[in-house]
């Protein structure tokens, strides 16, 4: 089964900050625990390097677009690595197979009748590249997003008859109700489809900084069609000994904010629908991060960087932090202070301490050895059908929900502790086979929800299983009493405080 997952391709108009970090670390937690099922997954982010916003940052800066996308692709290139996402490519709207294939899909679409010649004018965002609708425009003219004045575009263009898919997009979204999740965001995009689709400029006649119209070399594609394209042209050359395509297109899923909802749910599908593409299975919106109750981006200035966190706490203590505290799909605030809340309540004294205290008790009572025998039924009753529901939760990418299904059974093994006592049974010989079966549930209940947490932790989870000398990864091992463990090794506390 493939699983094929991507993120927004970020502009290269500044550098990466948590937003673009938050949606990252969002699908490689999908990609991570699509590949513990077994499934042929293929991850892929990258950044939108076209367009009026990176043109016009280049120029404030006075060098070249050129320029200005390759020192900026690298630092979100950097991003990756640095919060440990896997992904399998890292797509640029630059690259020359990305622009040949968008040349390719857009003049299907042409032949197929859905583009035509005329004069566009209206209120135009040069931050967003994106014409706003009268009803969305700001008293005195200003963008509701950027808070900058408008300008007034009238020109020449190329048009996409959008409005013709008006019943199929429809029809798309009576049939598949589970194409954008939440549900607010798919009522949202609907209704924007049912208030009427007007036709879109397709191309751009005063821009140069853009993939080249080959039917009119005056016009650069506009930078929207272009960037949607990337998620179906990288399939064709990310691997450089096979095109991928057959694989893993249609996508399962985009994760996207809802800041780019209507270009995903609306324009993106008529495209594929127009070049006579498979639509993607599911677009997930997640919320905003917000600072201070303001989305957090590049042009308001309040922007917290996500590196200083890394740098303190590592990677995980990131990726934990932001889908435990803010409900995935939801908007939500963060701040240094909840961070740190996390960090020491549930990171160092909740799994933190169940890891070192199962750990050391092993090694104490037992030498670390841990005898064969079957689990505490009082526990397996807890743990039963876990592994399901977290996948049910995966599939639909409510991954705040199951994050807290598991966490809920690390809470669950630091209570059969505390009521087992094992210290008190390590006093009583009478008792040592009560002992060892207990320390068994326990280590083997700590090897369960550290396999589910991987995706969501994977350095210190890796370092727990190999303490626990149990490395498999897989999710059909999670199931608890599916796993061996036989000897357990001293381990360094897996969230230290103090930092
Ligand atoms: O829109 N909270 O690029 P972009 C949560 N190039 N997520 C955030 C965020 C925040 N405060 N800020 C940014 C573009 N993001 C286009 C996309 S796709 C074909 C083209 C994340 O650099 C979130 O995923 O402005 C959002 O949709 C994306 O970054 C926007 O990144």
């Amino acid at each position: 089964m493939a699983f094929y997952v991507t993120t927004p391709i970020y502009y290269v108009n500044a550098a990466p900050h948590l937003g673009h970090a938050y949606t990252t670390i969002a699908a490689d937690v999908m990609a991570r625990h699509h590949r513990q099922r077994g499934e042929d997954v293929f991850f892929l982010t990258g950044t939108d390097e076209h367009g009026e916003p990176v043109a016009d940052a280049a120029h404030a800066l006075g060098i070249e677009p050129q320029e200005l996308a390759d020192r900026n692709a690298e630092r979100f290139k950097a991003l990756a690595p640095q919060i440990d996402a896997t992904n399998d490519f890292f797509i640029r709207t630059t690259d020359p197979q990305h622009e040949a294939k968008v040349q390719e899909v857009l003049s299907r679409v042409k032949e197929n009748g859905f583009v035509y010649e005329g004069t566009y004018e209206g209120w135009y965002c040069p931050r967003c590249a994106d014409f706003k609708a009268d009803n969305e425009i700001d008293e005195g003219k200003l963008c509701p997003i950027h808070h900058i004045v408008l300008t007034r575009e009238q020109e020449d263009n190329y048009f996409f008859r959008l409005s013709s898919f008006q019943a199929q997009l429809e029809a798309l979204y009576g049939e598949r109700e589970d194409f954008i999740a939440p549900r607010a965001r798919y009522n949202e995009a609907l209704s924007f489809i049912r208030s009427g689709l007007r036709d879109v400029p397709l191309t751009r006649h005063k821009l140069t900084w853009g993939v080249q119209v080959p039917w009119d070399h005056e016009h650069v594609f506009y930078v929207w069609f272009d960037a949607l394209l990337n998620y179906y042209s990288a399939l064709s050359y990310a691997d450089p000994k096979e095109d991928l395509t057959e694989r893993f297109w249609p996508a399962s899923y985009h994760l996207i904010a809802k800041d780019i909802l209507r270009f995903h749910a609306v324009y993106w599908p008529a495209l594929l629908m127009a070049a006579e593409l498979e639509l993607p299975e599911h677009i997930f919106v997640h919320g905003y991060l917000l600072m201070e109750g303001e989305k957090m981006s590049k042009s308001l200035g309040n922007v917290l960087d996500p590196f200083e966190v890394i740098e303190r706490f590592g990677a995980d203590a990131l990726r934990f932090y932001l889908l435990r505290d803010v409900p995935f799909g939801a908007d939500g605030s963060v701040s240094t202070a909840s961070f740190e809340l996390r960090y020491e309540t549930e990171l160092a004294n909740e799994l933190g301490n169940l890891a070192s205290r199962t750990i050391a008790m092993v090694l104490r009572y037992r030498d670390g050895k841990l005898p064969a025998g079957d689990i505490d039924p009082v526990l397996a009753e807890d743990f039963a059908g876990l592994t399901g529901r977290v996948c049910e939760h995966v599939d639909r990418a409510e991954l705040t929900a199951a994050l807290d299904e598991i966490w809920q059974r690390v809470r669950r093994l630091n209570r059969y502790v505390e009521e087992q006592a094992p210290w008190q049974l390590a006093k009583d010989d009478a008792r040592a086979a009560d002992l060892d079966r207990v320390l068994r549930s326990l280590a083997e209940g700590l090897r369960s929800v550290t396999v589910l947490l991987w995706p969501y932790l994977p350095a210190s989870a890796e370092r727990l299983l190999a303490a626990l000398g149990a490395p498999e990864l897989s999710l059909t091992g999670a199931e608890l009493g599916a796993g061996q463990i036989e000897t357990v090794a001293a381990l360094d506390a897996l969230f230290p405080k103090n930092r």
